[in-house]
């Protein structure tokens, strides 16, 4: 073949190196016709107090508990916790049939009292208050469990099942096996290069410009080069900083703009709530201070493909072989770089 390489044009691989898979690009798919399934859109105005919401301030909940009549943001153990306090010890360590007793906590997090409000239409002063409840939230579950899981599930399409702004946290006793893949891709990277592998992907994401959607003083959004949803991004502190409990006032609220700038441009791609799961991931609290090979880090992961109804399946190909992405995330950054800075519902 004489033509020469167009990553818009040719299927490629590219590695992610924070937990050592490749993905398949083919940004030709793109073009393809869609007659598959096409999501059902809730743009329904939601009222500021929903009296049948469990997690509206002042309401019940399913066990009968009253919530508080709170203002700013609200914690509560998640009445069907997925992690528990305490379990029968039970350790089986067969090859075939391995198994451990393990023990957490799992709490929803009400990021404000207002029902019909998600992060993108929220002040940047209230988004702020959700960024000091999660650094003390993590600040108090890492006193006890290695893994402090942060994460947002937003929209009915994932999985979400209370439209009330609202995220989770899960702390786990065993480091979790994704973050137990990046706590090994970056031990290896710093035992090899001497350098932080995120801090090093900064500096060269900020130097090319070629991935990058916003950012403001202390952080920035990026398409990862690796990214296998069509429109994940990476958020990433130009900062050295290990965990979420290092972050300072000033970083935070610099935190809740960029929080608020990437959140606006999802909504405004396609105008409509744009539906994601994000978390957190920062050193492991396994005893020590010192993790010089991590860096605080959150990722997106919205399902959305092509328009706000259809999605992208992660089937097939990616359940039996390896990711694989339509567009490039070049073209994805574009996208999103290239939307209003403005919430279209403020227009
Ligand atoms: P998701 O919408 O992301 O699933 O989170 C809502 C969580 O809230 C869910 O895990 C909990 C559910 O268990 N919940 C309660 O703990 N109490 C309630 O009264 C309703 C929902």
């Amino acid at each position: 073949m004489t033509t020469e390489f167009d990553p818009t044009e040719h299927p490629h691989r590219r590695f992610n190196p924070m937990i050592g898979e490749w993905i398949l690009v083919s940004p030709h798919r793109a073009k393809r016709p869609w007659q598959g399934q096409s999501e059902v859109l809730d743009e329904e105005q939601k009222p500021s107090y929903d009296e049948s919401c469990y997690l509206c301030a002042g309401n019940k909940r399913i066990t009968g508990e009253l919530n508080p009549k709170y203002e700013g943001t609200f914690v509560f153990t998640n009445d069907f916790a997925a992690l528990k306090t305490e379990s029968p010890e039970f350790t089986c360590d067969d090859a075939l049939f391995k198994q451990e007793t393990t023990v957490g906590c799992s709490r929803v997090i009400c990021f404000s009292p207002d029902h019909s409000k998600t992060l993108p239409e929220m002040k940047i002063s209230d988004i702020e208050k959700v960024v000091d409840t999660w650094q003390e939230q993590t600040a108090d579950l890492g006193q006890t469990y290695q893994w402090v899981q942060v994460f947002e599930n937003k929209g009915a399409m994932m999985g979400c099942s209370n439209p009330h702004p609202h995220g989770q946290i899960w702390a786990h006793q065993h480091i979790p096996t994704l973050p137990a893949k990046k706590c090994e891709r970056f031990t290896e990277y710093f035992q090899q290069n001497g350098r932080n592998m995120i801090a090093d992907y900064v500096k060269r994401e900020l130097e090319l410009k070629e991935r990058i959607v916003c950012e403001n003083a202390d952080w920035v959004v990026v398409v990862p080069y690796w990214a296998g949803w069509p429109f994940e991004t990476l958020l990433l502190p130009k900062f050295a900083v290990s965990r979420m409990t290092e972050l300072e006032q000033a970083q935070k609220a610099t935190l809740a703009d960029i929080l608020s700038q990437i959140t606006i441009r999802y909504d405004n791609l396609f105008n409509a709530s744009f539906p994601y799961s994000m978390g957190w991931h920062g050193a492991p609290f396994d005893g020590s201070d010192e993790h010089p090979e991590w860096t605080l880090h959150a990722t997106f992961f919205p399902p959305l493909l092509r328009s706000a109804t259809v999605r992208k399946f992660m089937v097939g190909y990616e359940m039996m072989a390896e990711a694989q992405r339509d567009l490039t995330p070049e073209q994805a950054a574009d996208r999103l770089r290239n939307v209003s800075p403005v919430h279209y519902k403020n227009k």
